[in-house]
């Protein structure tokens, strides 16, 4: 096998610049075998296409998808396209003996995703999901804490992932529209979390209680010419006004494998919270906590102390020097990381599981993916039956 990995990716706006960052990154970072290569971009828009590649420094760029993820030349497909438009490509690359790197969620709908992981499981490729929270450094070594057993069992994990750029300025970008993204904040934020409670305790979820399923903004502008800014769209011309076909807000309630109780809530109306993606895991021997907008901090409270001298510590997680999961390939100690260096420290593990080793934490594949998607749909079907839900275990 030659030491060149040549990734070809789809996609070029919002994750098509974090993905671009990340593969142009990793090999000075990190000393990663195979090499990744930023052979291809594909992208629908030929006129902005050049210049995104120039920028990035991808050696080739095309409007053609197929051509591109089946070319002999492309080893990786990585996928940075709206929800509905993963299954196909994903399915196309695996079928040509690709791996694919593949963006939460793992798709628009059930239907598609155990289709992913069908064909995923007959591939010769390996599969990836760009659930990038689980390379931040707090959340990896939060996985760690709880792999050694110190929080004993788990009694609560209590997670949100509240944004507030989603009221009733912002048009109809695709976000909002349910037959390409599926779902609104519920696929989108939602994923993240129901991923990061199960990465970091370890343990699935295997029922949903109870559930809300919110539109609070039942009407948004139509987009008259390309989608504006990023994610709010601010900027975009609009004329006329059209159904939003998504949720706001789904807030539920679930059990753990281990007989905990896990509970989650993601909106994109949280007036006052921009990205705060958070957990807290109470367990028999300590508590952790974090919050994506203090990203290079994790909370651990220990029970393993005099009560008198019991309190929440506050974990700076960038000291490389004292082990901190991925810190020691950036900077210095305590000279703080970013939300790119996720994509970073992922790129890294892709390349690493290619090459036949072993990823600094445990990295989500379109099997382990279908189970969060999972989760997602029987949220769903508990908020719209107004009943519990089992999950299927694979
Ligand atoms: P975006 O709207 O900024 O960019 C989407 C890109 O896909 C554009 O280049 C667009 O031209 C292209 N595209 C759209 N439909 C296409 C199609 N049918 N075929 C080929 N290309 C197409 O969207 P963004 O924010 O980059 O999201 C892309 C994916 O990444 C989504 O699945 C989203 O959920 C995920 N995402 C993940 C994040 C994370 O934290 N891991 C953060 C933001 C998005
Ligand atoms: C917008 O809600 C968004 O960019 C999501 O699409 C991402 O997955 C999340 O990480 C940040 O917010």
């Amino acid at each position: 096998m030659s030491d060149r990995l040549n990734v070809t990716l789809i996609g070029s706006k919002f994750m098509g610049r974090a993905h671009s960052n990340a593969w142009g990154q990793v090999n000075r970072f990190f000393d990663v075998s195979p090499k990744p290569a930023m052979h291809t971009v594909v992208a629908r828009k030929a006129e902005e296409l050049a210049e995104f590649a120039a920028t990035w420094g991808w050696e080739n760029n095309t409007t053609d998808w197929e051509a591109a993820v089946t070319s002999d030349e492309t080893d990786l497909v990585d996928i940075a396209t709206p929800n509905d438009a993963h299954r196909e490509a994903a399915i196309k690359a695996l079928e040509a003996g690709k791996h694919v790197a593949c963006e939460k969620p793992l798709a628009a709908t059930l239907e598609d995703a155990e289709a992913m992981a069908a064909a995923a499981d007959n591939a010769s490729g390996k599969t990836f999901v760009w659930f990038n929270y689980r390379r931040v450094p707090a959340l990896s070594l939060a996985h760690r804490i709880v792999a050694t057993g110190a929080l004993g069992k788990i009694y609560h994990a209590r997670a949100c992932y509240l944004q507030s750029w989603g009221g009733p300025d912002t048009p109809l970008l695709w976000r909002f529209q349910g037959d390409v993204a599926g779902s609104g904040a519920h696929g989108d934020l939602n994923a993240h979390i129901i991923d990061a409670v199960r990465f970091v305790t370890g343990e699935e979820i295997v029922s949903v209680e109870g559930a809300i399923e919110e539109t609070f903004i039942k009407e948004r502008a139509l987009l008259e010419s390309g989608a504006g800014g990023e994610i709010a769209g601010a900027g975009a011309t609009t004329a006329g006004m059209g159904k939003s076909t998504v949720d706001d807000a789904v807030l539920f309630l679930s059990r753990l494998s281990g007989g905990g109780v896990a509970s989650f809530e993601a909106t994109r109306l949280a007036t006052g919270y921009h990205n705060a993606n958070r957990f807290e895991i109470h367990g028999e021997g300590g508590a952790l906590r974090f919050d994506f907008e203090r990203m290079n901090e994790l909370g651990y409270y220990r029970t393993d102390v005099p009560g008198g001298e019991q309190g929440w510590a506050t974990i700076d997680v960038t000291r490389g020097g004292d082990g901190h999961p991925y810190a020691d390939a950036w900077w210095p100690d305590s000279h703080g990381l970013g939300y790119e260096h996720g994509f970073v420290n992922q790129a890294r593990d892709i390349a690493t599981v290619i090459g036949g080793g072993e990823p600094l934490v445990p990295m989500p594949d379109f099997k382990d993916a279908l189970q969060t998607q999972r989760v997602l749909q029987a949220a769903i079907d508990s908020a719209r039956q107004h009943k519990p839900v089992q999950i299927a275990q694979a």
